[in-house]
């Protein structure tokens, strides 16, 4: 099975992705997602000018090999750009590897080990009544796990609710997809005292009124200190979250030490790692419950499965990132590891546009409030590369945040 064609496809229908795709000598195509949102060219110029030309003519089956090839090969180690670029090469042979075999991908991860994936949607709202709404929107769509976003009175736009709300037909959008197409990125606030505040007041009301048995979780995307990160733990352990998702930046595993002294609410950290390096400490030390890490960011199946089959030593379970900047082709990647593996803990699902589903063909399935990946040889999912050629790439960016005084704050 040799590697005769690579190409890179970048389209734009409703929002960015790019696709590495490869074409065997037998006339197999396998893909990979290299999408990372914001910075979408920097992975298709490394996949382009240095990949490409090193993968026509290799054997498509050495997955590992290929793995440890452009990882090692290439001396600058780890980086989302990297990492990302290796994943798209990952995730496409092993579409290639299985679809030789004639097996859906999560028969050669081992066969499944649960019946489906259960995910969590995006329910968010600018006052409690918009946010009871969403919640009832998404349990009527089949989801049974809900992460619940608050606005925070006095700050004019927050991460997670949709602001410029589009109503179409009477129905508010329910989505909130962060990045933003234009030249320059959208501005947004931050005040964390007062969300702190106002936080434990809301998963009240949504326990008062959703009753105590459906999982909430909820992302503080980075944005508080490890003492206010802790704070806010403590304050929402008599809601029972599922899990506080990326209390503190990421980069300093140490903080999550302070974080875990203070409260019992899962965490779950990583949508921002693209390594094993970066979860050693917090996975040794039991720091952490989750692992939010995709398969598109972090090295694909290979180096995804390496991390979580570290994690499941230490009872830490997968909570795989799932946002729409996930193709359909790395969401069938997340789906098929999270089947196969035995620590799988929830999957991020936030559905695709028409649109994209017009360029991507999946045969993945939602049903019961469990995703399954399908029981088509490989990933199951196939690219249009004449309805891609419709939506060229539109410049967009991720938001950012400025304080009240005007000091840049993590976004
Ligand atoms: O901000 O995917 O948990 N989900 C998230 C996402 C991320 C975006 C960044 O590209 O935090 O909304
Ligand atoms: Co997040």
């Amino acid at each position: 099975m040799i590697i005769e064609r690579a190409e890179v496809i970048v389209t734009s229908p409703s929002r960015n992705f790019v696709t590495l795709r490869l074409t065997t000598d037998e006339g197999l195509i396998g893909l990979g997602d290299a999408t990372l949102n914001g910075r979408e060219h920097s992975v298709v110029a490394y996949l382009q000018e240095h990949v490409v030309p090193l993968l026509i003519g290799m054997d498509a089956h050495r997955i590992e090999d290929t793995w440890q090839f452009l990882y090692r090969g290439a001396y600058w180690r780890r980086g989302p750009v990297t990492m990302t670029a290796i994943s798209a090469v990952d995730v496409a042979l092993w579409d290639l590897k299985a679809q030789a075999a004639g097996m859906p991908l999560y028969q050669l991860l081992g066969g499944a080990s649960r019946k489906g994936l259960l995910a969590y949607g995006h329910a968010s709202g600018n006052d409690t009544e918009e946010l009871f709404d969403s919640i009832r929107h998404h349990l009527e769509r089949g989801f049974r796990a809900i992460r619940v976003q608050t606005a925070v009175p006095g700050v004019r736009a927050v991460y997670g609710v949709p602001h410029d709300v589009t109503v179409s037909n009477g129905v508010r959008s329910q989505e909130y997809e962060p990045a933003s197409r234009g030249a320059y990125p959208a501005e947004e606030d931050w005040d964390t005292r007062a969300y702190l505040r106002h936080v434990p007041t809301v998963f009240g009301a949504v326990r008062t009124e959703f009753g105590p048995e459906l999982p909430l979780l909820h992302d503080g995307h980075h944005r508080m200190t490890p003492i206010q990160a802790a704070s806010l733990g403590k304050s929402l352990e008599p809601y029972d979250l599922f899990w506080l998702e990326d209390c503190t930046p990421a980069e300093n595993q140490e903080a999550l030490r302070l974080v875990r002294q203070h409260t019992t609410t899962p965490l779950a950290i990583g949508e921002v790692f693209n390594s094993v390096w970066d979860y050693q400490g917090l996975i040794r030390e039991q720091l952490i419950d989750y692992v939010r890490s995709s398969v598109t960011h972090t090295g694909g199946i290979t180096h995804l499965r390496r991390i979580l089959d570290f994690a499941a030593q230490y009872q830490v379970k997968s909570g795989m990132h799932g946002p729409t900047d996930i193709s359909p082709v790395g969401m069938a990647a997340a789906m098929h590891l999270g089947l196969a593996i035995h620590n799988f803990g929830i999957q991020e699902f936030m559905p695709h546009s028409a649109k994209t589903n017009s360029v991507f063909a999946q045969s993945f399935t939602w049903k019961d409030g469990l995703l399954h990946p399908g029981e088509q040889p490989g990933l199951g999912v196939t690219l249009d590369v004449d309805e891609a050629g419709k939506y060229p790439y539109e410049q967009a960016y991720l938001p950012f945040n400025r304080l009240a005084d005007g000091t840049v704050h993590d976004w």
